[in-house]
């Protein structure tokens, strides 16, 4: 490995950080995201930790009074049409009223309790002479609790994404069944396209479709009727995210010197129903629900390995053997396909179809380690820094063949890499 990786890596998030915040890139993303900021903590608080604290404080600082903690925060200084779906999209301040920066309406995978308590880790006294944590849990259990409390539409505990957007994982094939049923909208110009070639991205009719599931979603006030929703899916990164940031939670109601029983039992009972309901034994993998109709999308999305995060998961074994399987092959390629590599759909540079993503192999690095693969977790980091190192910090790479894809300098790309640089083989 070249020298340098790691002052490279720090390079870029320099570069992408906004006075407050970091952009995930500063062409083809230039405003603050969810879970990208999450991701760039676990990497800033090796840098700076109280710009780790910022990160995550200024996301939160525009969550909305229901709870919710919207997918994007613009920044005010940014051009309204350099981001398509912009501010005047979305009309945040119809709904939070004013004194709220502007932002989407959606959600993203809650992976932030999670970040907050690794960011409070590397940093204690300077976070506890800050307050760090003792501002961030209120808002933390808010979040949650929307979730949880708005968005269990198919009564089975778990939480239901409304929009490709909220799976972060946009153009999964996981998404074209129930994407079917949505008559795509036109009359909008997407900038993506001014920054990405047009094969690295989804596709117009997908682009169609979600602006009309987004524009639905803004006319029906944001309201969390499960009626309104054409698209409702229980994902199960998004809730095995969220079972992760329970037991992130319990940690922190332990050091704010509170009863962390709570978080465990929800830790427990958001994990039951991720086995029950979302668990196919048969090929050993967590798929995603389809709400209307109720039915499974067995897809290979790497989504449903996801679940590797998730604290004395039963069932963690039966997925480290998917992982080795052919439609993986992670012990051989150490970088995790985004989709089933023996499937049709697979394509190895477009977006979420196939390659890549550094943050999903940060997160099944971290599972693997949890449930004690020690040895295939060395062999994921391994390779997520040797890519990096041959490609740079890009947005996404082919898994077969670590040609890079997508943004260049995208931030949690860099952050990952420094925090996995800070591991022991
Ligand atoms: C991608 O999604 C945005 C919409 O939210 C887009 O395509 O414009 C996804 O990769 C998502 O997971 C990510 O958070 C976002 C910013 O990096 O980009």
């Amino acid at each position: 490995m070249s020298l340098g990786l790691r002052a490279r890596a720090s390079r870029v998030l320099l570069d992408n950080w906004h006075g407050q915040s970091t952009v995930p890139s500063g062409g083809l993303y230039p405003h603050q995201w969810s879970w990208d900021s999450a991701f760039i903590a676990l990497g800033l608080r090796h840098l700076s930790p109280r710009r780790a604290q910022r990160e995550l404080e200024s996301l939160f600082g525009a969550q909305w009074p229901d709870g919710r903690v919207p997918h994007i925060v613009f920044d005010a200084a940014t051009p309204a049409e350099a981001y398509f779906p912009g501010p005047g999209f979305w009309c945040s301040a119809a709904v939070t009223g004013p004194g709220f920066p502007a932002t989407s309406g959606l959600v993203q995978p809650p992976v932030h309790a999670l970040a907050a308590w690794e960011t409070f880790r590397a940093a204690r006294d300077s976070a506890r002479e800050r307050g760090f944590l003792p501002r961030l849990y209120p808002k933390l259990v808010a979040w949650h609790r929307y979730l949880t409390g708005r968005r269990d539409f198919g009564g089975h505990g778990l939480v239901s994404v409304v929009h490709p957007w909220e799976s972060g994982m946009d153009n999964s094939p996981a998404w074209d069944e129930p994407l079917a049923r949505v008559a795509p909208a036109g009359g909008f110009r997407r900038r993506d396209l001014d920054h990405a070639a047009p094969g690295e991205r989804p596709t117009e009719l997908d682009y169609g479709r979600y602006v009309r599931l987004a524009r639905t979603y803004r006319e029906h006030g944001y309201s969390d009727d499960p009626a309104g929703h054409a698209f409702a899916v229980e994902d199960p990164l998004t809730n095995a995210l969220l079972a992760a940031s329970e037991h992130a939670l319990a940690e922190i109601a332990v050091e704010l010197g509170r009863d962390p029983a709570p978080h465990l039992a929800e830790l427990t009972r958001l994990t039951d129903a991720l086995v029950d309901v979302l668990f196919d034994e048969g090929d050993g993998c967590f798929h995603a629900r389809d709400v209307h109709s109720g039915r499974l999308l067995r897809t290979g999305s790497v989504a449903g390995l996801v679940p590797l995060v998730v604290p004395g998961l039963p069932v963690a074994d039966a997925l480290v053997k998917t992982t080795l399987g052919p439609r993986f092959r992670l012990g051989e390629l150490g970088l995790p396909a985004s989709f089933d590599l023996t499937d049709a759909l697979f394509e190895a540079g477009r977006y979420w179809r196939g390659p890549a993503w550094f943050n999903i192999g940060w997160l099944l690095w971290r599972g693997l380690r949890l449930h004690g693969a020690r040895e295939l977790a060395g062999t994921v980091r391994a390779a997520l820094l040797a890519a990096a190192d041959d490609v740079g910090f890009r947005e996404y790479v082919d898994p077969l063949t670590r040609t890079g894809h997508g943004a260049h300098d995208f931030s949690w790309t860099a952050a990952v890499i420094l925090d996995l640089l800070e591991w022991e083989p």
